[in-house]
Parts: C-alpha cells; structure tokens; sequence
C-alpha cells in the first residue's frame, strides 16, 4: 500500500485543506498521514471571525517521532502554510523524509484570481520559493505562479508562448515539474498545463469552463494529482484525473452554491473518482 502524507491546516468548517486532501487520497486507496500545521474553525476565504491555533511548535516533533519509527513516505505534500517559520520547518521535513524514489509536492497555496488570500504577503511569497526549489512537483495557480515569479498577476489574457515561458521559469525555481492550473485561452475551456523540465516536454489538457468561482477546487486538484502519481499514473493520465474529478466536483455544486459557496460537494463524487482510478 502506498503511503502519503498531508501536511496543511485543518479548516474544522469549509472542505478545504485537510478535510479534502485525507478522504480523496484515503477513497484512491493510499494510506493518508497528516500533520496539521493549525487549526482553523473555518477557512479564511469569506468568513469572519475563525479561530486559529497555530501547532507550528509539533511539526519537528511529530517528524522526530517518525524519524525514530522508520516511517517512510511514497509522497511528501503540502498545502496551506500560515508562516515563515512553517515552511521553513517543512523545510526540514522535507529534508529528513526525501528518499530517492519518493516525491515532494508543493501546492504553494497564497492566493487566487489576482490576490493574496488573507495574511500572506510578498516576503511570504519568497520564502515559499525557496520551499518550491525543493520539490519534485510545484502546483501553483496563475496568480502563485506570477507571485513565485515576483511578477504582476498574469491576468485573464494571455496566450500559450506566455504560459510556455511562464512555466520553463518556473521549472528553474528547481522543480522537476511545475504544474500550472486555471489556465483558460478562451472562455468556453479551462485547464492546466504542465512542463517536465527533464524531458523538456510540455503537456496540457482542458475541461469545460464553468462560469463562477468554487473555493478549495485548488485543494481538490492538488489532493487528486498527488493520489495519481503516487498510484503509478503518468503526469499526463494523473492530470486528466485530476481535472476530470475537479469539474465532476464542480458541476455537482452548480446550483447549489447557496449553500455550498465555501466548497465544492466533492464527497459525492468521491465514487467517480474511485472508477476513475480503476
Ligand atoms: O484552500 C486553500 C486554503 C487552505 N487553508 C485555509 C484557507 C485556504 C484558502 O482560503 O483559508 C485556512
């Protein structure tokens, strides 16, 4: 059985982080760890007035326990991170579990459409590229890509040569693979495109672009990709998932964004993607 783990917040309320990255990778049948670096009542994107108890101080505990157990991972995620200190912890976690078969995701969670979310700021956006220059797989959206590349916001008109270069920049942060998301070239798609920086190949795949914005699709995305690979799927097949699964989660949240505008109502499909997977 493969093994993962998961280091990010829990948001207690709000399908995001945690709360998704534990049962998608646990439904895709790999064994799910989780540090979680705080704790939220809920997330922060629309909602006033959350707790917050940072754990940063259990994050090199939690390693130097696993460390003295022999624990091993097939794949080192992570997520959200609420600060300095944190990543630089993650840092050494990634240091302490790197193996030469194993991978080390980034998802460098900082903002979206343009904007910090709450309490990030540029500094923060430098220090998060020193933790990308670790990784095996970097998956940022548009707007954390321009913040990695200490640029202005993209924006919504761009064309494939920008992506391209875009994403060949990216790769000389150090990552083997950069994964770039809520790519749309027209109004009708949207997608991702990846560049494999050993291989110098560029891939890309789009789904339909359903209009309105759905929070945590990122986390969804990010939990989705990692589950491929560490199953074995290549970075072309693991996308199509994990794109697939997104817009499945999406499109069964439309007409219900009332009362699901802070997450997309990923559990009721976690059953496709189990098919998916097959
Ligand atoms: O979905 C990313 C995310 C994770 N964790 C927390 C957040 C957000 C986005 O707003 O607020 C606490």
């Amino acid at each position: 059985m493969k093994r993962i783990v998961s280091i990010q917040d829990i948001s207690c309320f709000g399908k995001c982080s945690l709360t998704v990255a534990l049962p998608i990778t646990s439904a895709m049948g790999i064994e799910t760890c989780a540090v979680p670096t705080a704790v939220l009542s809920t997330h922060t994107g629309g909602f006033t007035g959350y707790t917050y108890r940072d754990l940063t101080s259990d994050i090199p505990k939690i390693a130097s326990h696993w460390k003295s157990i022999g624990l091993k991972f097939d794949a080192v995620c992570t997520g959200y991170l609420g600060s300095f200190e944190q990543i630089r912890l993650v840092s050494d976690f990634f240091d302490d579990f790197k193996t030469n078969s194993n991978l080390l995701i980034v998802d460098p969670v900082m903002g979206d459409k343009g904007k910090f979310y709450a309490g990030f700021t540029n500094e923060f956006a430098a220090e998060m590229r020193k933790l990308c220059s670790k990784a095996d797989v970097i998956l940022p959206n548009l707007t954390e890509a321009s913040l990695l590349l200490g640029e202005e916001y993209v924006g919504d008109v761009y064309d494939e040569e920008c992506i391209k270069n875009m994403l060949t920049r990216l790769s000389r942060l150090g990552s083997k693979i950069v994964v770039l998301t809520g790519v749309t070239f027209d109004e009708n798609s949207q997608g991702v495109m990846s560049y494999n920086s050993e291989t110098n190949e560029f891939f890309s795949y789009f789904s339909d672009n359903i209009p309105g914005y759905y929070h945590s699709t990122g986390d969804v995305f990010s939990s989705t990709l990692s589950g491929a690979l560490v199953k074995g799927f290549d970075m072309g097949k693991s996308v199509k998932i994990a794109v697939d699964f997104t817009v499945d989660c999406i499109r069964h949240t439309v007409g219900h964004e009332k009362e699901h505008w802070y997450g997309v109502k990923f559990e009721e499909c976690l059953p496709d993607l189990i098919e998916m997977i097959k």
